[in-house]
């Protein structure tokens, strides 16, 4: 398996073709989910990094296949989703802390192009990240 930096550097920003996130969002590949409501879906990343590590995702991208082409238009998803990670941070039991990341583009090693925040937690974290 590419690691997470490989797939990112690999990965077309925004083809336009349905991303894995839109699989899954459809039912057509499994995935745990642990949260769900009408405007986003939360579910187990396939490569944990930490004991708790989610991924919380826009049930529609509307064009947000990045943080770097958020529009006026997305403040409200975007708000939602970080209130979510904390909705979550709580349901899973991460009273000690978790931390939030949102990679973007290549640099940021970004391999999925539907905007998604990543909830990790159960582990004491590092600063700086790699
Ligand atoms: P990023 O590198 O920020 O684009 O994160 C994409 C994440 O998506 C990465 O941590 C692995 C996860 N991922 C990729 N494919 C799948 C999949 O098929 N199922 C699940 N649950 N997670 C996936």
């Amino acid at each position: 398996m590419a690691s997470e930096k490989e797939a990112a550097l690999a990965a077309t920003p925004d083809d336009g073709k349905p991303t894995i996130f839109d699989k899954i969002l459809q039912k057509e590949i499994p995935s745990t989910v642990v949260y769900e409501d009408e405007k986003v879906l939360a579910f187990r990343d396939i490569a944990p990094q930490a004991p708790t590590h989610i991924i919380i995702i826009p049930k529609v991208r509307d064009g947000l296949t990045g943080l770097s082409q958020a529009e006026e238009r997305h403040e409200d998803i975007l708000g939602h989703l970080l209130y979510t990670a904390k909705v979550i941070a709580k349901q899973e039991g991460l009273s000690d802390g978790f931390r939030i990341v949102i990679n973007d583009g290549p640099s940021g090693c970004q391999s999925v192009y539907h905007l998604h925040i990543h909830l990790l937690g159960g582990r004491q974290m590092n600063w700086p990240p790699g």
